[in-house]
């Protein structure tokens, strides 16, 4: 049996792994210092692993967490581009200063592989699409940096340390447990909240922005994947999670109506600051070095969030939806 550290193991996307980790019937050590996660997420869970509330910026914590651990998968972070557009130091110090404590942990406990949750925000503005990962980066905002520092620093670990680190660049994910209470949340855990609340949602600019919105089952098989495949061919590297489908806002929006019943229309207010234009990805590289292959898509992804909105989330937080 093997060991997992899951770190932001509260937030929709750790939560997710440690329930895997769990079915394929190893152990889980978790932390989260519930900055954005949240209890919730874990209180069914939370007598099968061995969770510790700690912020990896205590670097004492960090290498408390790392001890005698087999796998990393690291999903800490502040994940939002304009809460990083506002306050670009907190940004930096969750998102990076605590990625390297985390390595400096990893490295000396000898961990055999450190997962890490990458952002398609790296890709930036950059015109050609889809995106893949020979493209030279050119994040916008400092979320975007912080991620791709990241990057780079896992790489240094592996090359200079022979830490194997492999970072998945996440394309949008969406899903079950997906927190949408806040401003800074997953414009689809937003969108679906709202309409299913018959409140009207903002499309940010004029809805012609693409996104790969991937469902969490392939991200939660990515990263499982992502540890299992032979160091030669990984370690120290870069692979897109994503569908290989764009859609824009205006188009979710209208498959959201259908799904969701809404009949209201959508507002628009102004684009936002440090926003990316599209976002699809090329997804050959993890098809071919992982395996990997989105098996759930963007409509079966959708109907399965919705259902969970509607019989969970009321349950879990108390905000009923009708
Ligand atoms: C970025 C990354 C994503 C992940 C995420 C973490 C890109 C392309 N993607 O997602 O991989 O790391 O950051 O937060 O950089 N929007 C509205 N109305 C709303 C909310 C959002 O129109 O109420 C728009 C928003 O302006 C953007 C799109 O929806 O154009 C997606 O926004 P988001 O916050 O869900 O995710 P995004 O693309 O910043």
């Amino acid at each position: 049996m093997a060991v997992y550290l899951i770190t932001g193991i509260a937030g929709f996307i750790g939560s997710s792994l440690a329930r895997a980790v769990l079915a394929q019937g190893d152990a889980v050590r978790g932390v989260d210092n519930f900055s954005t996660g949240k209890p919730g997420n874990i209180a069914e869970i939370r007598d099968r692993i061995d969770f510790r509330e700690a912020d990896l910026l205590d670097l004492k914590a960090a290498r408390e967490a790392c001890h005698e651990i087999d796998y990393v998968f690291h999903e800490a972070a502040i994940p939002s581009v304009p809460r990083s557009v506002l306050d670009p130091l907190e940004s930096n110090q969750a998102n990076l200063d605590a990625t390297v404590h985390l390595l400096l942990a990893a490295r000396e406990a000898k961990v055999k592989r450190l997962v890490f949750a990458a952002s398609s925000a790296a890709y930036g503005d950059s015109p050609t699409l889809p995106k893949h990962e020979a493209m030279q980066p050119t994040p916008i905002s400092p979320y975007a940096v912080a991620k791709l520092a990241c990057e780079y620093y896992l790489t240094s670990f592996y090359r200079c340390y022979g830490l194997e680190t492999v970072s998945l660049r996440y394309f949008n994910i969406f899903g079950p447990r997906q927190d949408p209470s806040s401003p800074y949340s997953g414009v689809l855990a937003q969108f679906i909240t709202k309409m299913l609340k018959r409140e009207q949602p903002t499309i940010f600019g004029d809805g012609k922005q693409s996104r790969d919105f991937t469902y969490i089952d392939n991200v939660v098989e990515a990263n499982l994947l992502a540890c299992k495949a032979p160091a030669t061919e990984v370690a120290g590297r870069v692979f897109n999670v994503a569908t290989a489908r764009g859609v824009d806002l205006n188009e979710t929006f209208q498959v959201l109506k259908k799904l969701t019943g809404y009949t209201g229309e959508v507002k628009y207010g102004p684009e936002r600051t440090g926003d990316v234009k599209h976002s699809v990805a090329d997804i050959s590289r993890t098809e071919k070095y992982l395996g990997y292959k989105p098996r759930v898509n963007f409509e079966e992804g959708l109907a399965r969030t919705i259902e969970w909105y509607k019989t969970e989330w009321a349950g879990l937080y108390g905000q009923p939806l009708s």
